[in-house]
């Protein structure tokens, strides 16, 4: 019997999404092809050029290096890793706000660096007077998020770039999620908007790529030199990814969501997920919820425990914050139709 993957009828709290039918096509003529040897695969190779231009192109980078990640968290992973390759101190620490995801927590454990998380402020994004006290002459990277996991809320990413450049340490940028809706919206969050050096930013996320495809950017050469081993025995001589062996299928369904969808798909993916967000965030208040506001497509509010389990007994994919608040991401799946079912079963439960 074959067996069928989950169907995104009823997913609300994921992170993944349908992807773009020209995408599934490109993965599945690159299955084979591997980018982490592209002197033998030069034409996925060139695919994954024109990503990295094409993730500059959408987060303000006029000539960008980079690379297509295996997700977010490898790619949160190498900006902790190229700041501590580059950092003078032998005991280097990184400075995060706690709203960051867990990845830089196994960064962290991985790579033998200090992780110091700075309390939020009232509005749930980056303190930057926090993240200064407890940032110092070690600290080799400031992590700020463009879209956090849990509310979608932006840093204030100039602000805590200015704090990275006071004690002279590189500034990240986590936009695994937000960087393609953020685009089409007035936020400041990315290399224009402030001296950021390094960017997380997945296609497999909001960019309908398939699985897996991550971003990883830089401004500046010296981070992936900072990143890049020798590889002797294969053709190209050196490798600045992770992972070796990568997937052909991710790069190239990446570049074909990109072609589709680069500017107006994604316009109108977010504008329909940011009208959906708000029309769930008015449906919840109405009945008495406590909501945060969708800065972006993502919507928290504090429906009490038991009535989340009821839900999922329902078969609504829906999963909390850590607060245990309930949380619905309105990723491109996720239709108007969809959310009136949803808050009908919610009434119903
Ligand atoms: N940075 C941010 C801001 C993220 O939200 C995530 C993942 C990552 C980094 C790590 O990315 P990868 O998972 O690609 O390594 N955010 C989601 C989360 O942890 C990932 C996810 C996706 C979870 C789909 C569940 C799911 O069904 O919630």
């Amino acid at each position: 019997m074959e067996r069928e993957p989950q169907d995104f009828g009823r997913v609300l709290s994921s992170m993944c999404t349908e992807p773009h039918p020209d995408a599934r096509e490109a993965a599945r003529r690159f299955l084979a092809s591997n980018p982490g040897d592209p002197t033998t695969y030069p034409a996925v190779a060139e695919l994954e050029r024109e990503v990295v231009e094409r993730l500059g192109e959408m987060t303000g980078l006029s000539d960008p290096r980079g690379y297509v990640a295996s997700g977010g968290t490898e790619a949160n992973l190498q900006a902790v890793r190229a700041a501590r390759n580059l950092a003078d101190s032998p005991d280097p620490n990184v400075v995060a706000p706690e709203s960051a995801h867990f990845s830089f927590r196994k960064a962290a454990d991985v790579l033998d660096v200090e992780l110091r998380l700075a309390a939020t402020g009232d509005d749930r994004r980056a303190d930057p007077a926090a993240v200064r006290r407890l940032a110092d002459a070690e600290t080799a990277l400031v992590v700020g998020v463009a879209g956090t996991t849990e509310y979608g809320r932006v840093d204030p990413v100039a602000d805590l770039a200015g704090v990275a450049r006071e004690v002279g340490a590189l500034m990240h940028v986590d936009a695994a999620w937000g960087g393609f809706v953020l685009p089409f919206t007035d936020r400041a969050w990315n290399f224009e908007d402030a001296p950021v050096d390094i960017m997380t930013i997945d296609p497999h996320k909001m960019g309908r790529a398939p699985v897996p495809a991550g971003g990883f950017l830089a401004r500046d050469e010296r981070v992936l030199d900072a990143l890049a081993v020798d590889t002797p025995y294969l053709e190209s001589t050196s490798q600045a990814s992770l992972t070796g062996t990568r997937s052909g299928a991710g790069v190239a369904g990446a570049h074909a969501a990109l072609a589709a969808l680069w500017p107006d798909g994604y316009r109108e993916n977010y504008e329909r997920g940011q009208a959906n967000a708000e029309w769930l965030a008015d449906a919840l208040a109405s009945r008495g919820y406590e909501v945060v506001d969708p800065v972006l497509p993502l919507v928290a509010a504090d429906v009490p425990r038991e009535t989340v389990d009821a839900l999922r007994e329902e078969g609504w994919r829906v999963s909390p914050t850590g607060s245990g608040e309930l949380r619905v991401v309105c990723m491109p799946h996720v239709t108007r139709e969809m959310l009136e079912s949803f808050v009908a079963d919610l009434d119903a439960v």
